[in-house]
């Protein structure tokens, strides 16, 4: 049961079996042709079907978001697992039995609207709960920390990473001047740009991501008891990347990859879901961290404060209109309900004017908030009025306060009432514009960060600067950067320095932060010295993530006519146990005779599919099947391209004939190719299994650090 796609219901319009009619509820005659004089002749402005066919088409088009235009949504409900009322008052949070409907939708930042899912950034994670007491945002990414410490920069950030202003390039990629232009002198970005730089900004899948609330907010129980609070989203399916050579291919193959795999889990039923946790501190300790809780250029490490998982997210519904959900749903940091109110983080001060002002200009006026998917499931009575498409009939002579024609209605409401007050902070101080010292540590976290990393981890972070940096075409850009990298560690520095052909300069009274105001003492604005009070995180590499399923995973079958059909059989078999989804992949559609003489249905020619879409592949046996694939440059690049991606690889039977083409023989034995005769296809599937819920081999990769 979830009430808010119940209450979506009156919204919703079904044509099947229904006439054609203009938006005035007239049947439509004729759909074919305009009203003309003559059959020949002029069309006539009389046309009132065919102006308002037209002029709807011609509207038809919204602004995109600024930022985050690239995304998918779906619904769903979170139940939290415990009560939570020694932490804060938030109904939604108090009862086990009950499921808060959510809406959720994920996306890109820098890209337009139909930009590749698979660009190098960061993924926005929104989540829209419609709770009892109105509706909670929790408006995150997928990374914990952000570029900037300060709203005001945001647009100065944005410009720098869209496309270029004179010619509009590139699009959906920060490997360009612009961006590291900004980068380059804003060493408050270096934390985050470890992340963005790591697998994290590659997902393997929308399922298969973190999320972050990213800012500290406050949690206040029902006594008024304030508790700092971060958020995290942990996927219940671990946290798994692509590597940055498939990303680019799959955004060739199927642009669509991460919005389609959201779509076919959810209508397969395989749920995504996700649990909530928080890293609460209590107010007495907000100064003992050596990093600023407001700096939402910080983590607070896992390991100096645990993170508690409180409930469990689950998706279960598609949208049925990808506009009207979707595209129109607004999220907004201040929607929050009594229990959960703000700090003083400098980022998410700003954030707070920003989303309900982009809606104004985005969903064209003032009541965005009754478009259906936004209209929270709590009642609404205020004496807001009028605007652009209203849709709500206020009834009553009174739309003011105090009134005494309507009894004071809609009457405020005490706050055991469930009326929202915010929390009173004590504030004291000289209105300045200002950054606070104790923002001023630009690297100790991008090093805990590196220092986390599994070496492969650590490689692809070198192998990505190396690209990022390499498509920069000014040398002081790079040069920088290299003076930034060798604050963090210079075993990176370096390894990024070869990729580029640059020795790295000295950091030797160079000024690195370049955001400084104009008034300002350079020297107060400069990084102060790295201080580790951890030496690792374990929490912070993708390393340690959960691998023990291969539900949903994609495993693509090569086989031609003449396929051993047993092997074919054992392997279907035990791949569908473990729920994987499988797909016979072929030189052409239609049907696959077998070596028995039955026939298979294909499911993919190797024309519309490549193996970036996949996450395994198993070449079954049968002779006539392995040698026509080893005559397909196709299929060789397949199994070829699963290899470079260090994917599963099996084979039984003649199938090695077509590994033997694809590959040399010394890589024949790497890591994750598994093969046997087929009697042993049972053998082999077990360990096949096993080896994609590695997820990856990367031994077969080459190591830099
Ligand atoms: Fe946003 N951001 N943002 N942002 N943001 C928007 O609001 C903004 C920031 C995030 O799926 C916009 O409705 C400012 C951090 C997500 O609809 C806009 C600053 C985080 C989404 C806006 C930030 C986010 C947005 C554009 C600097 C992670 C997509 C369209 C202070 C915690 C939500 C819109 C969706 C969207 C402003 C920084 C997350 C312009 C000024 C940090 C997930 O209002």
């Amino acid at each position: 049961m979830n009430d808010k796609v119940n209450e979506l219901d009156m919204n919703r319009e079904d044509s099947k079996d229904q006439f054609l009619t203009t938006n005035q509820g007239l049947r439509v005659n004729d759909d074919q042709n305009s009203l003309k004089a003559g059959d020949r002749g002029p069309t006539l402005m009389e046309d009132f079907i065919f102006r308002e066919k037209i002029t709807h088409f011609d509207h038809e088009r919204i602004p995109e978001r600024i930022v985050h235009a690239r995304g998918a949504g779906a619904h769903g409900y979170f139940q939290v697992y415990e009560p939570q009322a020694e932490l804060t008052r938030a109904s939604f949070l108090q009862d086990p039995s009950v499921k808060t409907p959510v809406f959720v939708r994920f996306s890109t930042v820098a890209g337009s609207r139909g930009s590749t899912d698979l660009a190098r950034d960061v993924r926005g994670f929104a989540v829209k709960f419609y709770t009892e007491e109105g509706n909670f945002d929790l408006v995150g990414n997928n990374i914990p920390v952000f570029f900037i410490q300060d709203a005001i920069k945001f647009p100065d950030l944005i410009h720098a990473a869209k496309p270029e202003p004179h010619n509009e390039i590139p699009q959906a990629a920060t490997a360009h001047n612009t961006f590291w232009d900004f980068i380059s002198q804003t060493p408050e970005s270096m934390h985050m740009i470890m992340w963005a730089m790591s697998d994290r900004a590659i997902p393997r899948s929308y399922r298969m991501m973190e999320g972050f609330g990213v800012h500290t907010f406050r949690f206040i129980n029902e006594a008024g008891k304030a508790r700092f609070v971060k958020f995290h989203w942990k996927p219940l399916m671990g946290v798994h990347s692509v590597v940055w050579d498939e990303a680019q291919l799959i955004s060739g193959r199927d642009p669509d990859f991460h919005r389609r795999d959201l779509w076919d889990s959810i209508e397969s039923g395989a749920f995504p879901e996700w649990e909530l946790g928080v890293q609460i501190v209590n107010e007495e300790d907000e100064h003992t961290f050596d990093f600023d809780l407001l700096d939402a250029t910080k983590i607070i490490p896992e390991e100096l404060v645990p993170v508690r998982r409180i409930g469990k997210m689950t998706l279960n519904r598609n949208p049925d209109n990808y506009f009207a959900e979707t595209e129109q749903v607004a999220f907004h940091l201040g929607h929050v309900v009594p229990g959960i109110d703000f700090t003083n983080d400098p980022l998410l001060q700003g954030r707070l004017f920003s989303y309900t002002d982009t809606q104004l200009k985005r969903l064209g006026g003032p009541n965005f908030h009754e478009i259906p998917i936004n209209r929270p499931i709590a009642p609404v009575h205020n004496n807001q009025r009028d605007g652009h498409m209203r849709q709500m009939i206020n009834k009553g002579q009174t739309s003011y306060s105090p009134n005494s024609i309507n009894g004071n209605s809609p009457a405020q409401a005490r706050q055991q009432e469930g009326g929202f007050a915010s929390y009173a902070e004590r504030i004291d101080a000289p209105k300045v514009r200002a950054r606070s010292k104790s923002f001023m540590d630009h690297y100790s976290q991008a090093k805990l960060f590196w220092n986390s990393q599994s070496a492969t981890e650590k490689t692809h972070i070198v192998k990505a600067l190396r690209f990022e940096l390499g498509k920069v075409a000014i040398e002081a850009i790079r040069q920088r950067m290299l003076m930034h990298l060798s604050k963090i560690d210079a075993t990176l520095a370096k390894l990024v320095g070869e990729g580029l052909g640059l020795d790295v300069p000295s950091t030797e009274g160079v000024q690195l932060n370049m955001s400084v105001p104009a008034d300002a003492n350079p020297a107060d604005y400069q990084s102060g010295p790295v201080q580790l009070t951890l030496d690792r995180s374990e929490a912070l590499s993708m390393a340690n993530t959960i691998m023990d399923s291969i539900k949903t995973r994609q495993v693509a079958i090569l086989a031609a006519d003449g396929v051993d059909a047993a092997s074919l059989e054992t392997m279907q078999k035990a791949l569908a146990a473990e729920k994987a989804v499988i797909a016979i992949v072929a030189p052409h559609l239609g049907m696959l005779k077998t070596s028995g003489g039955q026939s298979v249905k294909i499911d993919a020619s190797l024309q519309t599919v490549a193996s970036v879409l996949f996450d395994a592949v198993y070449v079954p046996g049968g002779k006539p099947s392995a040698d026509a694939l080893a005559q397909e440059p196709d299929a060789i690049r397949f199994v070829h391209e699963a290899f470079m991606h260090c994917k599963a690889i099996a084979a039984t039977g003649e199938g090695e004939i077509l590994l033997k083409a694809a590959l040399p023989p010394d890589r024949l034995t790497s890591d994750g190719i598994i093969s046997g005769s087929n009697g042993a296809a049972d053998k082999v599937a077990k360990d096949f299994i096993k080896a994609i819920a590695q997820h990856r081999f990367w031994s077969r990769e080459k190591s830099l650090v």
